[in-house]
């Protein structure tokens, strides 16, 4: 009953007009009918989010954080969705623009305008061969892998608990047909590196769903969509930690919606993640566009894992290529007639029933137990500089989950500089390092040896450097020994 008005209705402009006629005429005629037509108006939703809601699924917008000052802008936002991405502002460049210093506000702007409104936060995006800041694209070898996996570590920390699905890996693979990763300085570290971003991640955040993301992987038959399904089969297979695909879904002629998008999905899903549709435009104008946003919608419902639909921005002028009008509202903010097309098709359900709890799990649950709560990490005033060219090293905070742990120790110089510093750290029985960041390890288990890496050997009198470690099995505790040289 609830859908069956939808259905039955006809091409968009007949609908409306029909149902307008319909209402006039049954509120005319008694207060019975006046309700049933007020049960029929409130079960078809009016806005994206809402609609999506009913379907145990998201519709979200890409937004800048300088246009949260524009009322339009802000009022088509609140009114019409329940999900955001930071356009720009939590990207590497934005979020660390000189190493170890964070800069959180631009993004904890979109981040609070979401969370304070009950909506979801997609997080976008810890990894990524673009939009680094200098330092980072000058860096190579370990010391990039380390500054790469600590960025995730650090921002995933910073944002844990409020993140949904975090992009952790963003566009690793080559467009063409070679299959093949993405040159880049990330992937020079080791073809390992988007699992040792995973892993990190997870550690950081057990409670967010980490997705890899991608452009040019909607179509089934493309080799970049078979290498990623590859890679993703590949790690559900050996228990790296991954929840979710994002499809970037940005279509034009170039790169054309296509009827095996539902087959992209609903395989994908199969593998035992959920799939997103994570930066929607698409380039064109009236029916013809109107028409691809229905079927990506459709799709969408098509595919149970498909748990959120996201366009990249809201008017055609906020769009990254607003050339190409690809969004839902027009520069002055009217809905497009592909919003009435997206609308109707959320509204008209899927071929598959909406779920009618809560949305699919995630296949990786994180470990488990729940994630303890953050240990506070000691001020480090408690310990006293040492006297001397020595150096002290305690814990600055742990993460410890059933399992596995997060460590970030601190090393303190004494009265005098340092050159280079040396912290032997006894690992518990039963425990090893699998990453480290911001120093070397002289190996995983047992009495480990961390040595300082070329950026962060300097260190004045009295002040502190940091690494960190992941591992599983028990963190160490307390202080170690130092050795400043
Ligand atoms: O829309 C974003 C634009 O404002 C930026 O200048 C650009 C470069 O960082 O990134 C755009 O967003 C991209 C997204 O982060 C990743 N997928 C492709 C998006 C469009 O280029």
């Amino acid at each position: 009953m609830k859908y069956a008005f939808a259905r039955a209705s006809g091409r968009p402009a007949t609908r409306l007009r029909s149902r307008s006629a319909l209402i006039s005429a049954v509120v005319g005629l008694s207060l019975v009918a006046t309700s049933v037509v007020v049960a029929s108006s409130a079960s078809a939703a009016t806005t994206l989010g809402a609609s999506a809601a009913e379907r145990g699924r998201y519709f979200g917008a890409a937004v800048a954080a300088n246009k949260l000052s524009d009322s339009t802008y802000v009022g088509i936002l609140n009114r019409e969705f329940n999900s955001v991405t930071a356009e720009n502002e939590m990207k590497i460049d934005a979020l660390e623009p000189q190493q170890g210093r964070f800069t959180y506000t631009n993004a904890d702007r979109i981040v609070n305008h979401a969370l304070s409104r009950g909506w979801k936060v997609r997080g976008h995006t810890l990894a990524w061969h673009s939009q680094q800041p200098e330092w980072m694209r000058n860096m190579s070898g370990t010391a990039l892998r380390n500054a790469m996996l600590n960025h995730v570590t650090q921002v995933a920390t910073y944002y844990r608990g409020k993140i949904d699905s975090w992009d952790v890996v963003n566009e690793a693979f080559d467009d063409g047909n070679s299959g093949a990763r993405r040159d880049s300085n990330l992937q020079r570290t080791g073809n390992d590196w988007i699992e040792a971003a995973f892993r990190a991640a997870r550690a950081a955040d057990p409670g967010a769903k980490l997705c890899y993301n991608d452009y040019n992987t909607d179509n089934w038959t493309w080799a970049k969509t078979q290498a990623v399904y590859r890679m993703v089969q590949d790690f559900k297979q050996r228990g790296v930690p991954i929840d979710c695909v994002g499809f970037q879904s940005h279509f034009n002629a170039q790169s054309a919606y296509n009827s095996n998008y539902r087959t992209t999905l609903s395989s994908f899903a199969a593998l035992g993640v959920d799939v997103q549709i994570t930066e929607l435009d698409i380039e064109g104008s009236g029916t013809q566009q109107a028409d691809t946003y229905r079927r990506v919608v459709q799709d969408c419902l098509a595919v149970p894992r498909c748990n959120g639909i996201t366009v990249w921005g809201i008017r055609d002028s906020d769009s990254w290529r607003s050339y190409g009008t690809p969004l839902l509202f027009d520069n002055n903010g009217n809905k497009k007639q592909a919003y009435n097309a997206t609308l109707e098709a959320l509204n008209a359900g899927g071929t598959t029933p909406p779920p009618t709890t809560a949305p699919p799990p995630t296949t990786a649950p994180p470990p488990t137990t729940a994630p303890p709560p953050p240990t506070t990490a000691p001020p480090p005033t408690t310990t006293p500089p040492p006297g001397g060219s020595g150096c002290t090293a305690s814990v600055a905070s742990v993460d410890q989950w059933n399992g596995g742990f997060v460590a970030q120790i601190r090393v303190t110089a004494g009265s005098s500089s340092l050159n280079g510093w040396a912290v032997t750290i006894g690992l518990p029985s039963g425990s090893a390092l699998t990453n480290t960041w911001n120093a070397n390890p002289s190996g995983t288990s047992g009495n480990v040896t961390f040595r300082n890496v070329s950026y962060n050997g300097s260190v004045g009198a009295g002040a502190t450097a940091e690494f960190g470690f992941q591992g599983t099995g028990t963190a160490p505790s307390g202080s170690f020994a130092c050795s400043g040289s």
